[in-house]
């Protein structure tokens, strides 16, 4: 089905450079225009039984609709839910996307270089220009970018075409199967669906709870940069410990495709930090080096502080070395907050303990599916702000750059997560699917690690990591987040026993999953508080770190209601949050608390594949899938706003500490001088 890669580039052998890593999100400049090709696209899917007649008959090298029947396809979207069609909302296999676009005459010179960039494809993607390959890119939910200039036509019209293709294997992140029922008499001919047999299924089609969407996810977009420009921006900041000083430490590569194996001595780097008024604090110069910046204002998340998410600017200049002066050609100016995260006996932001009051997350939308859409993106944030929300886990795979940008901007605190979920069964810690693993954490970090908001990577969500060969698969993994991020810590949410688990002792912090009330002990809300405080006790006891309980929840469904509760009702869920809390707020204090933060799953009710488990979705949400508020959502709001309003009076007292604490100085100073 997925054919073989071999065969598809022996079909298209024009040579690829497709740029996965440390890639810059297409900001515009005095040196950069961006053009955005998002809108209504040419589609079809290829029925054909083995999915390969668009390589056999060569779509891309002519229109689409010139191969048969195309239809209207918006981009960014899913394209399951956009028609009627019940086999567009199933396909499996590869989808045919095509778009054409006009590149200005302007473009054309010997200075500019022209770069398209796909924000995310689900999951395989192909990307030809004008009939000519240009790009290849395993993976949904990242980014993945080519230089164009020498494939486009200036001052004319250009036509895009991409081909994707959700199959899953045991090797892709996520995992699944293709089942081919060949032989079985009773099923149609050549029939075949994306399948996981259970014991370990949450649905039949793949051991991953929502709705395997496919499509061209976030928007695709041109950009120019000079010939000579800057490729790659990493930063990261100390604070001394009474928080008057800072340093923002700094690396920026600059490439230059007119002089290949130029040295980075011959460039000019001027590095700039703004403050968010635009005034400048502080400059150097060079491609890797530090600046200091003095009381500088810290990057708080919500809760911590009156001023949240305070973010600086770098501003990157680079050139070259004139004769006489020097010459800048690129300019980029990325946005960053000064702050560190550390874990000792429990989790710290700029050296205060942090609790966490998250939401496990979908990036999922009435009919967009996972299709990147500002309305639903900013709703999303303005209903965590109304819970009183510090933070929520990108489960399970990495969320579009823009809602990571608007993480840094509100202060939510972000646990930032790999697609590796459902990886249930031996056959998925093998080697090719750890060299994929380690590409797509380098993908992740390479990303993200310049937002003051993520604070931890995530590896994994609810692995088998009780097998024995997961173990040395998640040091590796784990290891691997680290080396390419030492400023940060690194974890997998585990579902396995306290006993059994082989992989937790490699996290930094331990990131629990358990349904008491649900999956466990279901319909029995009086023994949550018994049986919960006991796991998470025994997590810390075993582990000596901190513990987040990271999923947690029950199903409600909107409009059904019963008292006394009974499961499925919005009353029961409000008390399992009752009783949830009860135990939370037993571990969350003390000198070495168990508990560094809650998270309900989940924030909102979410699209899965279909299963009898499963009534039109995942009904955890406390707000339904069009955001509107059941009764629970109300329970938690209570409880985290008066959260985030504790921590901001805690910070006052301390404040009043610090300050009679200095006015004591200053009387015996003053005294003594006496
Ligand atoms: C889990 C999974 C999450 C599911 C959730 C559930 O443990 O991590 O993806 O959606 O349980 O509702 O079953």
């Amino acid at each position: 089905l997925l054919i073989k890669r071999k065969l598809i580039i022996a079909l298209c052998a024009e040579q690829i450079q497709t740029i996965t890593n440390g890639i810059l999100y297409p900001m515009e400049s005095e040196s950069r225009q961006v053009k955005d090709l998002s809108g209504r696209w040419r589609f079809r899917t290829d029925n054909s039984s083995g999915r390969d007649t668009g390589f056999q008959e060569r779509w891309w090298e002519r229109r689409l609709a010139e191969t048969g029947h195309v239809i209207d396809m918006p981009v960014p979207a899913s394209y399951n839910d956009i028609t009627q069609d019940k086999s567009i909302r199933d396909f499996v296999g590869w989808a045919w996307y095509e778009t054409t676009f006009f590149a200005p005459n302007a473009w054309n010179n010997e200075v500019t270089n022209v770069w398209l960039r796909v924000g995310s494809a689900h999951y395989y993607a192909m990307v030809w220009l004008n009939g000519e390959q240009v790009m290849e890119h395993e993976g949904g939910h990242l980014p993945f970018e080519c230089d164009v200039t020498m494939s486009l036509n200036f001052g004319a019209t250009n036509r895009l075409t991409i081909a994707v293709n959700n199959t899953l294997t045991p090797n892709t992140l996520p995992p699944g199967e293709i089942n081919h029922y060949n032989g079985k008499d009773d099923y149609p001919a050549g029939y075949f669906t994306q399948f996981k047999q259970p014991p370990y299924a949450f649905n039949q089609e793949y051991e991953f709870d929502f709705f395997n969407y496919a499509g061209i996810h976030r928007p695709v977009k041109l950009y120019t940069t000079p010939r000579l420009r800057i490729g790659e921006i990493v930063t990261s900041s100390d604070v001394t410990a009474d928080h008057a000083s800072a340093t923002v430490h700094y690396q920026v590569t600059v490439t230059d495709s007119s002089r290949v194996g130029q040295e980075m001595a011959s460039y000019n780097i001027t590095v700039v930090l703004e403050d968010s008024t635009g005034a400048i604090v502080n400059k150097t110069s060079g491609g890797s080096g530090s600046i200091t910046v003095t009381q500088p204002m810290l990057w708080w998340p919500v809760g911590m502080h009156d001023q949240v998410g305070y973010l600086y600017t770098m501003v990157v200049y680079a050139g070259r070395l004139g004769l006489s002066a020097p010459i800048t050609t690129d300019v980029y100016r990325l946005k960053i907050g000064i702050r560190t995260v550390t874990v000792d006996q429990t989790l710290k932001i700029n050296g205060r303990p942090f609790y966490v009051i998250g939401v496990g997350k979908h990036e999922d939308w009435d009919v967009r599916g996972k299709g990147f859409d500002w309305s639903m993106v900013v709703k999303d944030f303005n209903l965590l702000d109304w819970l009183g929300a510090n933070a929520f886990r990108t489960s399970h795979y990495p969320y579009a750059e823009e809602i990571m940008q608007m993480c840094d901007e509100r202060g939510i605190v972000v646990i930032d997560e790999c697609p590796a979920v459902g990886m249930r069964s031996a056959n998925n810690f093998v080697n090719k699917t750890l060299s994929h693993h380690l590409n797509v954490i380098g993908e992740l970090v390479t990303r993200d690690r310049n937002h003051p908001s993520v604070i931890m990577w995530s590896v994994a969500n609810e692995p088998s990591s009780q097998l024995p060969p997961a173990a040395q698969y998640f040091k590796t993994v784990l290891d691997r987040a680290r080396e390419l991020d030492p400023t940060r810590p690194a974890t997998f949410v585990c579902n396995a026993g306290y006993d059994s688990d082989l992989a937790t002792p490699y996290v930094d912090v331990v990131c629990v999953n358990k349904y008491e009330g649900w999956y466990d002990d279901p319909g029995h809300v009086e023994v949550i508080q018994k049986r919960l405080s006991y796991f998470l006790t025994q997590w810390h006891e075993k582990r000596s770190k901190p513990v987040i309980h990271m999923e947690w929840g029950a199903g409600a469904i909107a409009g059904f209601h019963s008292d006394p509760s009974l499961m499925y009702t919005e009353e029961y869920l409000c008390d399992v949050m009752r009783e949830h809390f009860a135990t939370f707020d037993s571990l969350r204090t003390g000198s070495n608390p168990v508990l560094a933060g809650e998270m309900i799953w989940n924030f909102a009710d979410f699209a899965t594949a279909q299963a009898t488990t499963r009534a039109y979705g995942n009904r955890k949400g406390i707000f339904t899938r069009q955001r509107q508020p059941k009764s629970p959502a109300f329970v938690i709001r209570d409880r985290y706003r008066a959260l985030r309003n504790q921590s901001v009076a805690e910070r006052q007292t301390e404040l009043d500490l610090i300050g009679k604490h200095w006015w004591r100085e200053v009387r015996e100073n003053w005294d003594r001088s006496l």
